[in-house]
């Protein structure tokens, strides 16, 4: 019977160690970076050696197994395929906000099945292997039980084409007076964490790369969400990814295509 164990072990060790990495270029060096899609679309010099570190490592721990990673591109396989978002968040650890994270999940055909989020500014670590629960820095961690939408407090991002992020401002606007509140956070991958804590009740987003959400996806869901990653659910946009509390979460999902979300 396969173990995903050992492989959150390994995501998390090796992504403790591009933390410090990342943490100690912040902190002794100003950060330039480049741009990608768009000129608010950045990335640093600390994303490009956390992944060469993180593929150095898996080359070293787990010898011709392929990585995916954001900045050095790859592709997903049949078989064991390691998802990495070398610093997810890139634009908080750009102007020194605390809340970006290494992301690193391993995925079987696609699927996650062991993924690892670090938060190198405190040290915390977010885990799930499938079938085995979801935990922060060792201890369980469960969804809200939130049932009453309007009580409800929503994560949510935007994209950096200027044209998409006026629509998708527009579904936050009608949202607004649906939830408690709305938070954005600005790192996919530590929103997903959120939500398996209780931290928001749901989160959901277009546009993320499988990077941003190999390894957060995958707690949420070990830690009771209802999770709706990108190509599962139509209504919301071939794009969207989604994850609630189970109380809320058919509600959320009406409220979000009601509010237009899944055509921005
Ligand atoms: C970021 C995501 C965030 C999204 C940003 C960006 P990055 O990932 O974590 O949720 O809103 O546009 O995609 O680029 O920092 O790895």
């Amino acid at each position: 019977m396969f173990d995903p164990r050992p492989l959150v072990d390994i995501a998390t060790a090796i992504g403790r160690e591009a933390g410090v990495l990342v943490q100690r270029m912040r902190a002794t060096a100003v950060v330039s970076f480049d741009t990608k899609s768009t000129a608010t679309d950045v990335v640093t010099a600390a994303d490009r050696a956390s992944e060469q570190l993180v593929r150095t490592r898996l080359s070293e721990l787990r010898p011709g197994e392929p990585v995916l990673g954001e900045e050095e591109g790859g592709e997903v396989v049949e078989g064991l395929t390691w998802v990495v978002d070398p610093i997810d968040g890139t634009v908080n650890y750009l102007y020194g906000i605390p809340w970006y994270s290494v992301s690193i999940a391993a995925q079987l055909d696609g699927e996650s099945v062991a993924g690892a989020v670090v938060e190198p500014a405190t040290g915390r670590v977010w885990t799930a292997a499938r079938g085995h629960g979801a935990f922060l820095d060792g201890s369980p961690l469960h969804v809200s039980a939130t049932t009453d939408l309007s009580l409800s407090l929503l994560g949510y991002g935007f994209a950096y084409r200027a044209e998409r992020r006026q629509r998708q401002a527009d579904t936050w606007a009608a949202m607004a007076t649906r939830v408690r509140d709305l938070r954005r956070a600005g790192a996919a991958s530590l929103d997903l964490c959120s939500v398996a804590a209780g931290r928001l009740d749901a989160y959901a987003e277009h546009g993320l790369g499988r990077w941003d959400w190999a390894a957060g996806g995958l707690i949420a869901a070990e830690a009771g969400a209802v999770v709706r990653l990108p190509g599962s659910s139509p209504e919301l946009g071939e794009d969207a990814t989604f994850a609630a509390a189970p109380g809320i979460a058919e509600a959320m999902h009406g409220a979000l295509v009601e509010s237009g979300f899944g055509k921005v």
